[in-house]
């Protein structure tokens, strides 16, 4: 069934005149939704409808937007079944991590419910006789959200919950590939009541989310994307002194080490590296494997990347669903491509797939024997590619694992408590895993990295006040 979509703005559903179509990468004849192409003139009511519905929404008592989160969260926990298939269909990621993936949505609104009663201003003694401070948490304004296509709903909402939480107003475009499921998340706040104009959505190409982000009426800017966009969005937003806090790519790092417990550290190379078809942020891509475990670990991987079973998201069956769209399918093809020609060796996957359904699959790939240098150790793939890089010793591994313009999340995989604490202190990533795969994180805590992969505060839990509140320091005497 093909949904038509409309943009949300001031309350209000509007209609698009020159809609585009979205369609589902595992069976590309279907139409998910036709979605509204909006530009410059969307951007600005949208932009005018968030800033008028500030003031009272930023004055409103806390239980007012603990009400409204709460309400949020256990109607998204209530319909997951329902929006995770929708997100499957569009997404392509399997079932059950649609589901799981809306559930960590409804959960986030819950978080943010609790984090709108919590107080976070503190009193201070004065150097001064006579003289009290208090610092406030107040409400920055109009937020302005640009989310990416591979986490449709958890990253809307990990965005705007604490935007609305904390008292302001958002204006959030989502990603061309997955409309439908953000959407439903839109239908959901407003029909749990979210005043006119507080939280609105709108729909258009890439030049849409440049708007947004010029416009002087947008006061703040959240974005995840790709490095290349994300610069883009820092710079103009500096220019105009917008806030700004951007989440890119990464180059993750798995280290395996020679102590490794060997079923572990497979599994949690095959999920890191492949789960969610690799299309994660947070994916292990480069794999550093000590020399004495390296052959067998290689060997052990491989057969159960080759056992993978990839195929429609909406299978029950499938483990690996298809790429979102024919360029990030291609993407990774190409870059087995880059890497054997680089010297790699091809040790499973890479073949094209032709499945029943006419869809943007993609074969998993493992390539051994790369060099720390390659492109394919160096650029974000974004894809079930993996690779494998040899090292002698922990040091070594250490070294590697730090290379590189990435520092979002890193793993190791040892039963070693000195290499595991010192990796821990010593890997320079905004996330550190030991014997835990390098993605899928917690909804409660800090997420974001170092060095290229992020600018700005923090996303995510306790964390999260700080992008989405602003200080003010009050003195008086009496
Ligand atoms: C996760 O690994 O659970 O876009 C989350 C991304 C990240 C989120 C990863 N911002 O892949």
């Amino acid at each position: 069934m093909t949904q038509t979509l409309h943009h949300f703005i001031g309350g209000e559903r509007v209609v698009a005149d020159t809609p585009v179509e979205s369609r589902n990468p595992s069976d590309t004849n279907e139409v998910v939704a036709r979605v509204p192409n909006g530009g410059e003139e969307v951007v600005n009511a949208a932009v005018d409808a968030a800033r008028a519905a500030f003031p009272a929404w930023s004055q409103a008592s806390p239980e007012v937007r603990f009400d409204l989160l709460d309400k949020v969260g256990d109607t998204i926990l209530r319909r997951a079944k329902e929006l995770g298939e929708l997100l499957s269909r569009e997404e392509g990621k399997t079932l059950p991590e649609g589901v799981g993936e809306v559930g960590r949505a409804g959960r986030i609104f819950k978080y943010f419910a609790g984090e709108a009663l919590r107080r976070h201003g503190q009193n201070l003694d004065s150097t001064r006789p006579g003289v009290e401070i208090q610092t406030y948490r107040e409400a920055v304004g109009v937020y302005g959200l640009i989310t990416p296509w591979n986490f449709p709903i958890a990253i809307p909402a990990w965005k705007s919950a604490p935007a609305l939480a904390f008292g302001n107003t958002v204006v959030i475009k989502p990603a061309g590939p997955t409309p439908a499921t953000a959407a439903a998340l839109a239908e959901i706040i407003y029909e749990c009541g979210a005043p006119k104009g507080v939280f609105n959505m709108i729909f258009g190409s890439g030049g849409m989310g440049g708007k947004l982000v010029d416009h002087p009426g947008v006061d703040a800017i959240s974005f995840t994307g790709s490095q290349l966009v994300g610069r883009k969005v820092g710079q103009a937003a500096m220019a105009r002194q917008a806030r700004v806090q951007l989440e890119m790519g990464g180059k993750n790092p798995l280290i395996i080490l020679d102590d490794a417990d060997l079923e572990r550290a497979v599994a949690i190379a095959l999920d890191g590296s492949y789960f969610a078809t690799g299309q994660r942020c947070t994916a292990s891509s480069r794999l550093i494997v000590t020399d004495a475990i390296h052959d067998r670990f290689v060997a052990a991987l491989a057969e159960k990347v080759a056992a993978l079973r990839v195929g429609n998201a909406l299978d029950p069956n499938t483990q690996i669903g298809p790429a979102v769209n024919q360029e990030q399918m291609e993407q990774s093809y190409n870059y087995i491509d880059i890497a054997t020609g680089d010297g790699g060796r091809l040790v499973t996957g890479g073949g094209r797939l032709k499945l029943d359904t006419p869809g943007w699959y993609v074969q998993p790939a493992l390539i051994a024997d790369t060099h720390r240098d390659q492109r394919i150790n160096t650029e974000e793939v974004f894809g079930p590619v993996a690779s494998t890089i040899r090292v002698k010793d922990y040091d070594e591994a250490l070294e590697v694992a730090n290379s590189g313009e990435f520092g979002l999340s890193a793993g190791i995989a040892t039963t070693s408590l000195k290499y595991a604490r010192h990796f821990q202190r010593h890997m320079r990533a905004g996330m550190t895993m030991v014997n835990l795969a390098t993605a899928g994180v917690d909804y409660h805590v800090p997420f974001g990295g170092s060095k290229g992969s992020s600018y700005g505060a923090r996303e995510q839990g306790f964390a999260a006040v700080e992008f989405y509140t602003q200080t003010k320091t009050s003195y008086s005497w009496s």
